[in-house]
């Protein structure tokens, strides 16, 4: 039996049977592979991290899209930084408020291997509400003059092309280009593993943005399981201005998202409230 194998930072290792290898192809960014795997369905690696498998995607890219989506009263127009496999947007796009929706992906390849490969994903990727650029997000960013209700930053980890993404001068052009009653959503790296770079994170956030914090998720693909995103605004809360009735009012069916879901993904455990605290805005007295 063949493996492939995640190395987390000499910490922890994931391992999946492949069935099949489907695309292995170096960009001027990263290592991109696609393979079958014999219980995750297919699944993505850049630079041998995992990405995306098609048995849990709808988590990740559920809880990016939706937790915003539905904590803002009214998103038309959405800016995705990544997310190169589609998934995000495909969530994005299932919004009936939706008019426009910004995707910068720097690696054409990653684009490529999943409209080939991963169409569970990627096939949205062609929806003429979807305005595709392939392009460093960063530089995107920091010369748009568009503006947006939600931006989700679907990236990586902190390391190689994605590092800028987790830094001070890029959250200043994010806060730029958000509508008032903005909000931004971002991948959040691991609690138990990244507790530094989360901190850092929101740090960052909590110095441009009144309302600042971390919700979570578990998944099966993802070092230790346990995940986050980071969420920031000035205006919106996403508890105290939630509005669980406009969930069924869309008629969406999710698979991991719902009403409570998204209360209760913004609880925390000790140990990260501890970690946390000093930069997790909002949240007190609730
Ligand atoms: N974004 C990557 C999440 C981080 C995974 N990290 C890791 N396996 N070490 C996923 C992109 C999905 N659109």
């Amino acid at each position: 039996m063949e493996w492939i194998e995640e190395l987390y930072k000499e910490m922890i290792a994931l391992r999946f049977p492949v069935t099949k290898k489907l695309f292995s192809g170096q960009s001027d960014f990263q290592k991109v592979e696609v393979v079958e795997t014999k219980a995750h369905g297919k699944l993505l690696l850049n630079d041998g991290c995992t990405m995306v498998s098609e048995r849990d995607e709808f988590i990740y890219h559920e809880m990016i899209a939706h937790v915003p989506m539905f904590a803002h009263p009214n998103p038309k127009r959405v800016l995705i930084i990544g997310g190169g496999d589609g998934g995000t947007a495909r969530e994005v796009l299932r919004h009936p408020s939706l008019e426009k929706c910004v995707m910068v992906e720097i690696d054409k390849m990653v684009v490529d291997a999943c409209k080939q490969h991963i169409p569970l994903t990627a096939a949205c990727l062609t929806d003429p509400k979807l305005e595709l650029h392939i392009e460093d997000g960063v530089k995107y960013l920091a010369e748009t003059k568009e503006k947006f209700d939600v931006i989700m930053i679907d990236s990586t980890d902190p390391v190689g092309p994605a590092a800028p993404l987790f830094g001070p001068e890029f959250y200043g052009n994010v806060k730029r280009a958000l509508n008032p009653g903005g909000i931004v959503t971002a991948q959040g790296e691991s609690p138990f593993y990244e507790p530094e770079a989360q901190a850092s994170i929101l740090k960052i956030a909590s110095q441009l943005f009144s309302i600042t914090t971390f919700y979570q998720f578990t998944n099966m693909t993802y070092p230790g399981g346990y995940w986050s995103f980071m969420y920031a605004s000035n205006d919106v809360h996403p508890l105290k201005n939630f509005d669980a009735k406009r969930i069924q009012g869309s008629g969406l069916k999710m698979k991991y998202y719902n009403a409570e879901i998204h209360k209760a993904c913004f609880a925390w455990p000790n140990f990260m409230l501890e970690k946390l605290k000093a930069y997790r805005q909002g949240f007190d007295n609730l």
